[in-house]
């Protein structure tokens, strides 16, 4: 549903993302959401930015507490590896159990709920590049109002990852787990049912105008009309990338980041002893919560399973890995680039050196995405995973 928002509003939204500092970004959204009608159709926006206001009052506190060295430590945990997967369920579904079973980490395992109260991190290994898991202290019904006070922190822990595991107990009404689970993702603005399309919006000064990549296509607009549209929100100079099948509205609501889709991956935990009927009849009733996550039996107390859990989360993930090439070398590079499916030569020219892009002959590519062997292409030429690159300019010695 269109939001039409009077010229004030959309004012108050540039200055929002002029904001640098967090309490700059608090003072904006707080001016912006007095100025938004209130009507059904900015409903969603209005709860998004409550929302938003929410969290940064929280992490403003949180800096404060830092600071002056009281407090609860930061949930913030660093990116490390390929991607991070956070670990979300409800207590005692064996979330620290499983991150035990697959990576480096040990957390401490223990009947008694709420064991795990802040997150922890590890890594574990796919092919040739790693993946951070994180698990996140436990997820209880309506955990945002204030009922424990990790609540707003997990949202916001799986709000950054990458993408999410989700620990159901098969031992412990794993439907309602679900349904809490999505209910409380949902109210934290995390979706995790696939969208048709995906609008991902760089604002940057290096890119002069508005410049739209269409790998999907717009469905009920011109580039002309995405133009128009990010003008009248005070975006000039930004990059558009279109994924799958966008409308205008898809757009408008992409500039305000309101919902936030999350790839999702579903065990059910300790299956060891479930009969194959009965996990067939749960997995059947868990996708109606999760219709575009894979779900799978799982128990880290047999190891079953857990083996092929890597690769399900690699290939759920949206990423791609693309190696890089020196012109008079023989073999690519052993650590690949990661980069976003549906990432172009561009994008991975700005991973290895921004400037590049500036002195960009052409590309030689081997792998899936070639069409022979060191195949010559441009910027705009689509990458798949395992690709090899090699970039040449129009400088020697670069
Ligand atoms: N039978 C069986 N028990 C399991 C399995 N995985 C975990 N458990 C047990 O379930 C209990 C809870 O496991 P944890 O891994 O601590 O659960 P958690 O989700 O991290 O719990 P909190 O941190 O408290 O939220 C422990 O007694 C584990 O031994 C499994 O696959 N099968
Ligand atoms: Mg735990």
């Amino acid at each position: 549903m269109p939001t039409n928002l009077p010229p004030e509003a959309r004012a108050k939204w540039a200055k929002y993302l002029d904001a640098r500092t967090p309490e700059e970004k608090l003072r904006a959204l707080e001016e912006y959401l007095s100025t938004i009608p209130k009507h059904k159709g900015t409903e969603n926006l209005r709860a998004w930015v409550r929302r938003k206001i929410a969290d940064l009052k929280e992490e403003i506190e949180e800096r404060k507490a830092r600071r002056s060295g009281s407090g609860a430590p930061s949930f913030f945990i660093e990116k490390e590896g390929a991607a991070q997967i956070v670990i979300l369920g409800m207590p005692n579904s064996g979330k620290s159990a499983l991150l035990r079973a697959l990576t480096n980490a040990k957390p401490h395992v223990s009947n008694i709920p709420f064991t795990t109260k802040h997150p922890i991190p590890g890594m574990m290994y796919y092919e040739d590049i790693q993946l951070q898991l994180v698990e996140a202290p436990a997820i209880v019904e309506g955990m945002r109002r204030g009922s424990i006070w990790w609540g707003s922190r997990v949202l916001g822990l799986a709000r950054n990852a990458d993408a999410l595991l989700i620990v159901l107990d098969s031992r412990n009404d794993p439907l309602s787990q679900a349904r809490i689970i999505v209910q409380e993702l949902k109210e934290g603005g995390v979706e995790i049912v696939k969208p048709r399309g995906e609008v991902v919006i760089l604002r940057s000064k290096a890119v002069h105008g508005i410049k739209v990549i269409t790998l999907g296509k717009l469905i009920d607009c011109t580039v002309e009309d995405v133009r128009k549209l990010l003008s009248s929100y005070g975006v000039f100079n930004a990059e558009v990338k279109i994924f799958g099948e966008v409308s205008l509205d898809d757009i408008e609501a992409s500039i305000f980041e309101r919902k936030i889709f999350k790839p999702a991956i579903v065990l059910l935990n300790k299956s060891e002893k479930l009969e194959n009927e009965i996990i067939a009849e749960y997995i059947g009733k868990i996708k109606k919560f999760f219709p575009s996550s894979p779900i799978m039996p799982v128990s880290s107390l047999t190891r079953e399973n857990l083996d092929k859990i890597p690769k399900l989360l690699f290939d759920n993930l949206g990423i791609i890995r693309v190696y890089t090439k020196e012109p008079n070398e023989s073999s690519p590079s052993d650590k690949p680039l990661i980069l976003k499916k549906g990432a172009i030569v561009a994008d991975a020219i700005k991973k290895i050196r921004e400037d590049y892009l500036k002195f960009f002959k052409y590309a030689k590519i081997w792998g899936p995405s070639a069409k022979y062997p060191g195949e010559r292409v441009g910027l705009d030429h689509q990458l798949q995973d395992g690709d090899i690159i090699e970039v040449r300019t129009k400088i020697k010695g670069i």
